[in-house]
């Protein structure tokens, strides 16, 4: 197979286009990390996939965002407002109601607001189809953007716009997120368990495509400036030019980094219009510091897909049961968990990799299901994605 692309063009991608609060460091230029610790024994196994369920029926259903608003200030709780047919503004939601409120389009996709902005906490965006930014507030918590399709924005979901102030216990579950965007599909900063389920944020479910790179480091998912919990599982990115999951920025370590079960597929969309010279994105790029990072069960694969380590790992890293096209790190990983992994390629530029490196398959062209259907499960395998893109419902 051709020579896989060289990384240096990712090493050097900074993160964020918008105003940064501290200054870069130049890759290279960072100290590589603390050391990494023992292995942990396997986790177990995660929770199977929540069903889409129909959306729950409406207490209300108006036809203004004025109404909305209304209706939404009088809330004692447990309310589902459903907005008719059309096309609206934008849908600012503000409340702290004492049990959650759920604002949803009355059929799925057939209300379309000019994005939306959440502010308060336990409120839940669902089944709308959105042409604008979804921006969750600071200082929120329990905020969830369910099954949309949202497709626009500087981002599609921003949670939250702060360097500083934390957004608890975030949910964006089951979206498609269409680009282009004119940055990221997806854009975190401070996530936090707030309440203690060991989950900070939760993006789960969702498929974005069609994020392509134009000269504001157009991302699938950005988040940086430190947060705890994320977690990232079933998503199904395809046809992009984007950094798929991405993790940088952070003065200290993020504590708890979750990424399973999800299907990367195809990174080589053409650079926007805007960036012809744009170069070739990482579709997984995690710098560190961090502590507790699982990655397991996630497929990388079809075209030009580089899963990248830089800057430094942490206590407990566990790499697991992947299927990846091509890894690479710059930065030590020598005592992290590597174990059952399937890969292609695996390369090291002025870091290192394990020296024992249990399971490992070097397979270039997995027995992959029907990748013409993007199904690619590798029947009777434990590697990989369990689910294919063809069995699920994502946005409205
Ligand atoms: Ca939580
Ligand atoms: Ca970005």
């Amino acid at each position: 197979m051709a020579a896989p692309a060289p990384v240096i063009g990712i090493a050097q991608r900074v993160a964020v286009s918008r105003p940064r609060p501290a200054p870069m460091q130049a890759p290279g230029e960072a100290p590589s990390g603390p050391g990494a610790g023992e292995p942990s024994p396997a986790p177990p196994s995660e929770p199977p996939s929540p069903p889409d369920p129909p959306p729950p029926a409406c207490t209300s259903t108006v036809s203004s965002l004025v109404a909305v608003r209304s209706l939404l200030a009088s809330a004692a709780g447990g309310e589902v407002i459903c907005l008719a047919n059309g096309t609206y503004g934008q849908l600012a939601l503000s409340a702290t109601p004492t049990s959650r409120v759920v604002v949803r389009a009355e059929h799925p996709g057939e209300a379309t607001i000019a994005g939306a902005t959440m502010a308060g906490a336990d409120l839940t965006l669902e089944r709308f189809a959105v042409t604008d930014e979804v921006q969750v507030e600071p200082g929120s918590s329990g905020m969830t953007v369910s099954h949309n399709r949202i497709t626009g924005g500087y981002f599609g979901v921003e949670a939250a716009p702060t360097s500083t102030t934390s957004v608890d216990d975030v949910a964006i579950v089951g979206n498609q997120l269409i680009g282009p965007f004119g940055e990221d599909a997806i854009h975190l900063n401070r996530y936090h368990d707030g309440d203690g389920d060991g989950i900070g944020v939760l993006v789960e479910g969702n498929e974005i495509t069609g994020v392509r790179e134009n000269g504001n480091h157009s991302d699938c998912l950005q988040t940086v400036w430190v947060g705890d919990h994320l977690v990232f599982r079933r998503n199904y990115l395809h046809d992009n030019r984007c950094q798929g999951f991405f993790v940088k920025d952070q003065a200290s370590p993020v504590v708890g980094i979750t990424v399973v079960d999800n299907l990367f597929l195809r990174n080589n969309e053409p650079c926007a219009p805007e960036a012809p010279e744009c170069g070739q994105p990482a579709y997984f790029q995690v710098f560190g510091p961090y502590e507790g990072l699982t990655m397991r069960r996630n497929t990388i694969w079809d075209g030009d897909v580089t899963t990248a380590f830089q800057e430094g790992t942490g206590l407990d890293t566990r790499i697991e049961a992947n299927v990846v096209n091509r890894f690479w790190t710059s930065t030590d990983l020598s005592a992290i968990a590597y174990v059952d992994n399937t890969r292609c390629s695996r390369e090291s530029s002025g870091g290192a990799w394990p020296i024992l490196v249990p399971g490992e398959t070097v397979d270039c062209a997995p027995p992959f299901a029907d990748p013409a259907s993007d199904d690619f499960r590798i029947p009777g395998s434990t590697r990989g994605v369990d689910w294919a893109p063809g069995e699920v419902h994502f946005g409205p």
